[in-house]
């Protein structure tokens, strides 16, 4: 399968909610209209699109139509597709550095699917041919570094853990230096979500970033917050709280394949001009894709 089928199989619930809500719309009208435009809306923001994006969008489209003299409902409908992919930031590839072990930590809230990130990546790396290492620096719960260990092995990576309770910066030193001695490629870091307090969740990602910094210069090369797409507009709140906590470089968006309403995207790349690098589309390691924003756009605006 093509890169393109997968992207649509695995947007499957996403493109019945948004592509049809907004093909039936442009469907019952042949010109462009006040009704549309308010039938647009609608159908916008029940895909999860907040209210005051879609009115900003709907009122680019109708300024652009005028400007245009857009009479053709099919027409509008191409412009609305351009508009919407100007809100999400151009897609790039995971950024490992040359030369020196490259660093990606992981963060988000409890249940997101950090764990099940780290284990995919670290399947895709190894499929690059990338010598991997786990880091289970969630050390808040026994079983989120049981849990690792399973895709540390289901996988062919190493794992360093400690027991539960001990200091999540501890771990990542200690396993900086065993990926030296092992000349490991990529450090996957995976971290505790707990979010009961946004001072603790600071203090400690701080300390996690002074440790990689001073080990290895330039990590980590990418800090990526997960969230999980069918949490709907809460996932812009809990973004919120470890955009303020951490400087992030990019989103992955997780269970697309489930209740996921595809506008979220939309929402979330637009408000922290981050770019999505990831979507998680099912549970087993290779149910990665790699976010192209093209790809995604087309998927979600073609009507086969
Ligand atoms: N359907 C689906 N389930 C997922 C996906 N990613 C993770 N999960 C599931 O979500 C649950 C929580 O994942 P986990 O990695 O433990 O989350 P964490 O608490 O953030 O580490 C697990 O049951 C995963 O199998 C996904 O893309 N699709
Ligand atoms: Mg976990």
């Amino acid at each position: 399968m093509n890169f393109f089928e997968r992207m649509k199989q695995g947007l499957a619930q996403a493109r019945d909610d948004l592509t049809t809500k907004l093909l039936q719309t442009f469907m019952q009208h042949k010109f462009v209209s006040e009704e549309l435009y308010e039938e647009l809306e609608e159908a916008l923001i029940t895909s999860d699109i907040s209210a005051e994006l879609v009115f900003d969008l709907l009122s680019d489209l109708k300024e652009l139509a005028i400007k245009n003299r857009v009479t053709d409902v099919m027409k509008l409908y191409d412009l609305l597709q351009d508009r919407m992919a100007e809100l999400i930031p151009d897609s790039s590839p995971l950024r490992l550095a040359e030369g020196s072990i490259s660093v990606i930590l992981i963060v988000g809230v409890n249940g997101v699917g950090k764990t099940t990130l780290v284990g995919k990546l670290s399947a895709n790396l190894k499929q690059q041919g990338k010598k991997v290492m786990l880091v289970a620096a969630d050390t808040f719960r026994a079983a989120a570094a049981e849990q690792l260990s399973i895709w540390a092995e289901r996988t062919g990576s190493l794992i360093v853990r400690h027991k539960a309770g001990g200091d999540p910066a501890a771990v990542i030193f200690d396993a900086i230096h065993s990926a030296r001695a092992k000349d490991i490629d990529v450090l996957l870091i995976d971290t505790a979500g707990r979010l009961h307090n946004k001072k603790n969740l600071m203090n400690e990602l701080a300390k996690i970033r002074r440790v990689l910094a001073r080990e290895i210069p330039g990590a980590p090369h990418e800090t990526l917050l997960v969230i999980d797409a069918t949490t709907g507009q809460s996932g812009l709140i809990q973004a919120e709280a470890f955009h303020q906590a951490t400087s992030l470089s990019g989103l992955v968006l997780t269970k697309m394949d489930g209740t996921a309403k595809g506008g979220i995207i939309f929402n979330i790349s637009k408000e922290y001009g981050l770019p999505v690098k990831f979507l998680g589309i099912g549970e087993k390691s290779s149910d990665l894709i790699p976010f192209d924003k093209e790809e995604f756009i087309k998927a979600l605006f073609s009507s086969q």
